[in-house]
């Protein structure tokens, strides 16, 4: 036995890989059937492992005893799966990513604000879940996305739907986790930009979408002179119909605020169960060097001590919009600023300057705020509040927006470093903090009814750990529910600097596993995982067991966006192609390894409708179907049926062909698309009047 080993990992006795325990490694014991290939490899695994082979790897590679910890807790064994799935949003490339932990293995980058070939997502099918999105005659064909959401009954995620804000053109996405698919994009009436979206209410009743920099109402143009005038902020609820899946935009409100920059939002329960509170920025209601005098907007935005923390009683805001209390913008219901104010939907607690982030602590007695330029996050109490607002312990803002007394409403406030930005929570009543200009994840201890479950004393930092580097949002596992799990937690970082081998001028974000499962001060990192893609914001950690991911779809003819068989799909034996003028319809089914038909004989100009229908009923059985000049490439997933729809305005002999590599015969599954130049199909219908009028 390697002595190094033995003195450096007291603790892993037990794991006999490493100790030389001579019954070696038990990988039943740690089977938790998830995995059937792992189960019928591990004798073979087990008999392979040896201590001195171990030994020699860490050694070999200079790995720590910290390291092979981390690599014990993060590996994941062929065949065995992930305890959580991460949703992150994708930011700049507009997509969501779906990551397992512990394994921080990217399992799926959804097609969601940005057509994504792979997934046929623009190329064929999905244009008008992207239409959706459009404004008047601009498509707009990429996204910032920041906060995703997951469904919620009760407070606990429920695996069902996800939601996703693109902060650039203020629309929002819903996905459907039954297939992992976008269903439907809307665009804002009334917000230009938004940022703090996506999040839901306790039974996901509606989806919340606050918006972020002030302009003008309904979109309409007005000087920046007339800023305080003619700009404002909103909040926007969307409605969210869950047995359609569907957001019912006619149901769906929006709440005019003034113009100070709001920036995130988050839904009370519980205690606070109908109220939604939203950080804000830029109550100095700054608009840059404008005139030459004036600061610019970096400083401009932080001169005041304070700004604002917006509370409103969601569920009292429904009943004003039921009552048409409104006023339509872009034939969009909003509840102007002074009806908020008459009938009590707003209210304001000044936090120190210049904020960043809002979070509700598990049971919904609190509500964090991120100091950001401050060292301190802001506790406040959803008691005190209530009381404040009873006792009308306010005074207005120049807008007549009752702003509550600050200490009235403040439970604590919690020293933890430079610029304290988003906080989650654990199941042993700690909340962390990421620090973005310290590069550190703070825990501290919450008080209240968390306090039995740490004995500390509340309210005060336990501990500090590093990340690399500018920690901006933190996720911890099934963290923004009623019932956290604590255990994983995930850093999002902005800047990696020298985690990764060089990719040119341009980063990769850093995702940083942590292990939160132990009290105190012990917080180490076990996993840095590059993501080249985009810069996810936010994101959220859902229990693997909850998602119910279809395999294959429930029927053959299955349409995903309607989730539903389609009547007109193409069935078995029913293949075909039909004319009704210069109208062409194709009927095809696609299976291991043939397209039927094989050939298409159209005339140019003809206007083709084609459906195809992927007959197998075989788990991973996908076939692509990818044309050649015409911008299509089709996912088709087993029972899947789609239509794409063109003209076929250039002539020519076009390869089809499977895109997806289904079998040994995959590179045989193709067919040809004749399409017969105009001037020789007309030469040819002559032909055959001609040869008729001859018969
Ligand atoms: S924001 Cu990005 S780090 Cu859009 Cu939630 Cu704070
Ligand atoms: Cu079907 Cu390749």
């Amino acid at each position: 036995m390697n002595h190094w080993m033995r003195v450096a990992l007291p603790g892993l006795v037990t794991v006999g890989l490493l100790a030389g325990c001579d019954r070696g490694v038990d990988f039943d014991d740690e089977d938790e059937g998830q995995g059937r290939a792992s189960r019928q490899a591990a004798p073979e695994r087990a008999a392979a492992g040896g201590s001195s082979e171990a030994d020699q790897v860490a050694r070999e590679r200079g790995l720590t005893p910290a390291d092979v910890v981390a690599a014990l807790k993060t590996y994941m064994p062929s065949g065995k799966h992930d305890e959580y799935v991460m949703f992150a949003s994708g930011g700049h490339s507009g997509q969501v990513f779906a990551i397992g932990v512990p394994s921080m293995r990217l399992l799926k980058t959804i097609g969601v604000f940005t057509p994504e070939p792979w997934q046929g997502y623009g190329f064929g099918v999905g244009e008008d879940v992207l239409a959706g999105g459009d404004f008047e005659d601009m498509k707009i064909r990429w996204a910032d996305t920041h906060h995703p959401g997951l469904s919620e009954t009760n407070g606990e995620y429920d695996g069902q739907y996800l939601f996703i804000a693109d902060k650039a053109n203020s629309r929002v996405a819903v996905i459907d986790l039954r297939d992992f698919e976008t269903k439907q994009i809307v665009k804002n009436p009334v917000a230009i930009s938004d940022h703090g979206g996506c999040f839901v209410t306790p039974n996901s009743e509606y989806v919340i979408e606050g918006g972020q920099y002030g302009t003008p109402r309904g979109w309409e143009y007005a000087s920046i002179e007339e800023y305080q005038e003619a700009y404002r902020g909103f909040v926007t609820f969307w409605k969210f119909d869950r047995e359609k899946g569907r957001i019912d935009v006619s149901q769906s409100f929006a709440m005019e605020l003034p113009p100070y920059w709001q920036d995130l939002f988050d839904c009370g329960k519980f205690e606070s169960d109908g109220w939604i509170f939203g950080n804000s920025i830029n109550t100095e209601l700054a608009t840059g060097n404008v005139d030459g005098k004036s600061p610019w907007f970096e400083a401009g935005v932080s001169q005041r001590d304070n700004d604002y923390l917006h509370i409103i009683p969601w569920r009292k805001a429904v009943e004003v919009f039921k009552a048409g209390k409104v006023e339509k913008m872009r034939d969009f219901a909003v509840i102007t600023l002074q009806t908020s104010i008459d009938e009590g939907l707003l209210y304001f607690t000044p936090e120190p300057k210049s904020p960043h982030g809002v979070d509700v602590t598990p049971k919904g007695e609190y509500i964090v705020v991120g100091g950001k330029l401050d060292p301190h996050v802001s506790i406040y109490s959803i008691a005190r509040i209530k009381k404040a607002i009873d006792e009308k312990k306010w005074k207005p803002d120049p807008y007549g927006v009752p702003v509550l007394d600050y200490d009235a409403t403040k439970e604590a406030q919690v020293e933890l470093g430079l610029g304290p930005l988003h906080t989650v929570f654990d199941e042993k009543g700690y909340a962390y903090t990421s620090l973005f200009l310290d590069s550190a994840i703070a825990r501290w201890t919450l008080g209240g009814s968390y306090q039995a479950l740490h004995k500390e004393t509340p309210w005060k930092l336990v501990t500090k750990t590093n990340v690399q580097y500018n920690v901006g949002h933190v996720c911890a596992a099934e963290g923004d529910t009623a019932s956290p799990d604590g255990k994983y937690f995930v850093a999002l970082n902005k800047w990696s600097i020298d985690r990764f081998l060089r990719t040119g001028p341009l980063y990769p974000q850093n995702l940083q596993l942590l292990d939160i499962s132990q009290p105190g001060e012990r917080m180490p990192v076990l996993y840095d995982m590059p993501l080249g893609v985009g810069e996810p914001h936010y994101a959220q950690m859902i229990k693997a067991d909850k998602l119910k991911a279809w395999s294959i779809y429930p029927e053959i003819g299955w349409d995903p966006h309607k989730q539903a068989v389609e009547s007109t799909a193409p069935k078995a034996g029913g293949e075909g192609v039909t004319r009704d003028g210069d109208r062409v319809t194709i009927m095809m089914t696609a299976t291991r390894s043939h397209f039927s038909p094989e050939h298409v004989r159209i005339r140019q100009g003809d206007k083709v409708t084609w459906r195809i229908t992927n007959l197998e009923r075989t788990e991973d059985a996908i076939h692509g179907f990818a044309l050649p000049i015409y911008n299509v490439n089709l996912s088709l997933e087993p029972g899947e049926t789609a239509t794409f729809r063109f003209t076929a305005s250039k002539a020519g002999t076009l390869p089809w062909y499977c895109s997806e590599f289904c079998s040994a015969l995959h590179l045989e599954m193709m067919g040809y698309l004749l399409v017969e130049p105009a001037a020789t199909a007309r030469a040819d219908a002559e032909d055959t009047e001609s040869a008729l009028v001859r018969d």
